[in-house]
């Protein structure tokens, strides 16, 4: 309970960090900080205290820095980016990491801090960052909560892994490229498989389920060459990358379906619509990114979170109601939004009336700001909005047309 908490906090911490515009960069100290990430160092001191408004340490926040040799994190730091310490020639210490409940990819490769670890599986608190064993069956200690991106990528002894019902993630490309990598037992408690984790590995190469289903009811990859897919009903998450670059023209989720996952329909070139229905919380960043062909995205008010590209302006119209997190990501994004009004009806009374001509004249003479939905606005579909709109309204309303 206690790490699902450290989870939950970083995840708030991040948010926090975000949302608070607060920057420090202090040329004395040499610690640029931005929102709570310390993006990176510009001393030169052999030893450094992290700054404990410091929530996350960002990717190649020190990468080829070769005079740090002992860094102590403190009790702020909840995660550690991307190659952050890669090629620390010089750091052969880290200390008081209690904090820290994530930790990118490479971030302490090629550091002494990580080549003097000699046992066959190296951790900090309980994320497994290498494993230096040469076994062909590799069973995750128990102690083990998540496997670091990349950890065992590229390893061609490995013919077999057990990760164990204390493993909760599996990182981005854990297992990229595992040439030997055959069979996989993955407990029901892993919530989290990153992308590219058995990126061309025989195990899913061979696997012949047409669902390929893992882990807490994370859909991986599908093998079946059907034009319109129905997700199975066990599917909580559609995993990352699941259908990247499928021929599939139609999808349709099942009501158990709650998070779509990044870039799971990047580069679908023949879908055409997609209905993101209730129950769904998350649509996550590039989900259809590159679906040039993609005219229609209906997105139900269950879902709270868009990230950022999950659609690109384009043919795309989003359908959903007014107020919800679809019409913000459609406005932000500068996507037509549809939120189900009827054409001409400005003030969303439900009838068409001057005072809707009135509305719409008042917004093309600027004084009023609020830009309308295309959808209800754009009276005469010629693709925007203008005077033409205007009269054809008034003519709507003065039963001419
Ligand atoms: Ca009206
Ligand atoms: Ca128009």
């Amino acid at each position: 309970m206690i790490k699902k908490t450290k989870a939950a906090l970083l995840i708030f911490a991040l948010l926090f960090a975000l949302t608070v515009p607060f920057v420090t960069v202090s040329a004395e100290s040499g610690f640029v900080i931005d929102n709570g990430i310390l993006l990176s160092y510009t001393g030169s001191q052999k030893e450094i205290t992290i700054p404990s408004e410091v929530v996350y340490i960002g990717d190649n926040a020190f990468r080829n820095n070769t005079s740090v040799e002992k860094v102590v994190l403190g009790q702020s730091v909840m995660g550690i980016g991307n190659c952050a310490f890669y090629g620390c020639t010089s750091l052969s210490s880290v200390e008081q990491t209690e904090s820290v409940g994530a930790i990118g990819a490479y971030a302490f490769y090629n550091t002494p801090y990580l080549n003097n670890q000699k046992g066959e599986f190296v951790t900090l608190n309980d994320i497994l960052i290498k494993y230096n064993g040469g076994s062909q069956t590799v069973a995750i200690p128990s102690n083990v909560r998540v496997i670091s991106p990349y950890t065992f990528a590229y390893n061609r002894n490995i013919n077999s892994v057990i990760a164990g019902s204390n493993v909760e993630e599996i990182g981005e490309g854990a297992f990229y490229m595992c040439g030997n990598l055959s069979n996989v037992d993955i407990s029901e408690n892993t919530a989290v498989i990153g992308g590219y984790a058995f990126y061309d590995t025989p195990w899913l190469k061979n696997d012949q389920r047409e669902f390929l289903i893992e882990g807490r009811n994370i859909l991986i990859d599908c093998k079946s060459e059907d034009k319109n897919i129905t997700i199975p009903d066990d599917v909580v998450t559609v995993g990352t990358g699941a259908f990247y670059m499928s021929g599939l023209e139609s999808v349709t989720f099942s009501e158990n379906t709650k998070v779509i996952g990044m870039r799971s329909f990047m580069g679908c070139e023949n879908l055409k619509s997609v209905n993101i229905n209730d129950g769904i919380l998350l649509v996550d960043t590039q989900a259809f990114y590159n679906c040039p062909s993609l005219e229609k995205a209906e997105i139900a008010s269950s879902v709270q979170v868009i990230n950022d590209k999950a659609f690109v302006k384009g043919n795309i119209t989003i359908y959903g109601e007014k107020g919800s997190v679809a019409e913000s990501f459609a406005n932000a994004n500068d996507i037509p939004f549809n939120g189900g009004g009827i054409l001409g009806d400005l003030d969303g009374d439900g009838v068409l009336t001057i005072s809707d001509a009135t509305y719409l004249q008042g917004y093309i003479a600027g004084i009023k700001s609020e830009k309308p939905d295309m959808s209800i606005a754009d009276v005469n579909g010629d693709g925007s909005i203008s005077i033409t709109d205007v009269s054809k309204l008034q003519m709507i309303i003065a039963g001419e047309q």
